[in-house]
């Protein structure tokens, strides 16, 4: 069997995530190439090195244009923060590596069009670039996905999306680079309401045309990072140092928008949602029926069929474990379920088979494209006043 070896430029959350998808993906899924974790790479050589060590990366280097060069790469997986996502892609497409990217794509419309054109460009050559947008591939959001292709809820009138958060709630919660617009690119918006957009064109296949929007910081400077304290690399938690920065992305984003059909949509997105550790979750409302899906809930979604007798209506959860249900056979029998990391591992699978197969995987980079000039559009309508903003249409 032929080997895909594996540079992953990143060690953070991310990385933990993505290192689980390339070390059990080849255990569980029977896939046509084997993917060998060869080097994860960062600027710190110690850390990045006890990274390798922990997750299971044969080497660690700290120079990732050295990496790219390399002839024995085969893919790159990125999972640094926005700030370098273009500047990594871009390089590494014109060498001819297969990439997976984390999202948001990048921190700027410019940034996303440019990555675009490269794996458009890429693909002509055979090379595949994938965004990872993970939650596309929990099995619950492929059936989902699934059902709506299929008509279980008929014409789609309405959807409601949104992703909540409570971690930024502790206004001593320190000054980590998601809340750097130079590295983050935003805040809210295009960390979680990012997923909640994609997400919502995904399962209905419909792209957002124009967005009324608000953005808001609600603390506005918080303690600076400790940058000794370990853990700054999640951008989730950390010691606080001494002095306070100004936070500058938002903190809530609550948008409605319509859809190229005409349907409408509302979106939220919010690291203010006391209670709320980390729930996405979206309603599609069509004339026949409606789906629901919570990530705090990710092994169901709910089915309300309206062409049921009307006394036997009402929402029914049905819970996906079946061997039927997508990427559900390879793991463990009927009702066992699965959790967050599955969908890094399912990534992984859909990103080989992609390369193997000579076929693009979903997301594309211009997937992920659409979903920054959403981001942008909700920005400029809420500089504006929350007024109407079309969203950029068009290859880039
Ligand atoms: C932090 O808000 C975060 O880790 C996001 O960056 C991820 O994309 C999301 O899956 C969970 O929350």
């Amino acid at each position: 069997m032929s080997t895909l070896r594996v540079a992953m430029i990143g060690y953070g959350f991310m990385g933990a995530a993505h290192s689980q998808g390339w070390r059990t993906a080849p255990r569980v899924f029977d896939l046509p190439a084997e993917p060998e974790m060869a080097v994860v790479v960062g600027r710190n050589a110690e850390a990045v090195a006890a990274a390798a060590q922990k997750w299971g990366w044969a080497e660690s280097a700290t120079d990732w244009r050295e990496v790219i060069a390399r002839d024995d790469i085969d893919v790159v997986d990125i999972v640094t923060p926005g700030d370098s996502h273009a500047e990594i892609a871009i390089a590494a497409l014109a060498a001819g590596k297969h990439v997976l990217c984390e999202k948001p794509l990048a921190n700027t419309v410019a940034e996303a069009e440019a990555m675009a054109e490269a794996a458009e460009r890429a693909a002509a050559r055979g090379i595949r670039a994938m965004v990872g947008f993970t939650y596309r591939r929990v099995p619950a959001v492929t059936f989902l996905r699934n059902l709506i292709a299929e008509g279980a809820v008929g014409t789609i009138n309405h959807v409601r999306a949104s992703y909540r958060q409570d971690w930024l709630v502790d206004p001593e919660m320190p000054l980590a680079w998601r809340l750097q617009k130079e590295h983050a690119g935003s805040g809210a918006l295009g960390d979680i309401g990012a997923h909640a957009i994609d997400l919502a064109q995904f399962v209905t296949g419909l792209n957002l045309a124009k967005v009324s929007g608000v953005i808001d910081t609600i603390v506005k400077e918080r303690p600076l990072l400790n940058s000794s304290s370990g853990l700054s690399g999640t951008g989730l938690s950390g010691a606080a140092g001494t002095g306070y920065g100004q936070v500058t992305v938002d903190d809530i984003a609550i948008f409605t928008g319509r859809f190229e059909t005409g349907a409408l949509a509302s979106f939220e997105a919010s690291r203010f949602a006391t209670g709320r550790k980390n729930a996405l979750e979206i309603e599609v409302s069509g004339d026949k029926g409606a789906l629901a899906f919570d990530l705090e809930d990710l092994n169901s979604v709910r089915f309300y069929d309206r062409t049921a007798p009307a006394d036997r209506q009402g929402f029914r959860k049905i819970l996906v474990t079946e061997a039927d249900h997508p990427y559900v056979s390879a793991w463990w029998p009927a009702g066992h379920m699965l959790g967050y990391e599955h969908g890094f591992s399912h990534q992984v699978k859909d990103l080989v088979e992609g390369i193997v197969g000579g076929t693009n995987p979903h997301p594309s980079f211009a997937d992920g494209l659409r979903v920054q000039r959403v981001l942008d559009a909700v920005e400029r309508s809420s500089e504006n006043d929350s007024v109407w903003t079309r969203v950029a249409a068009g290859v880039p």
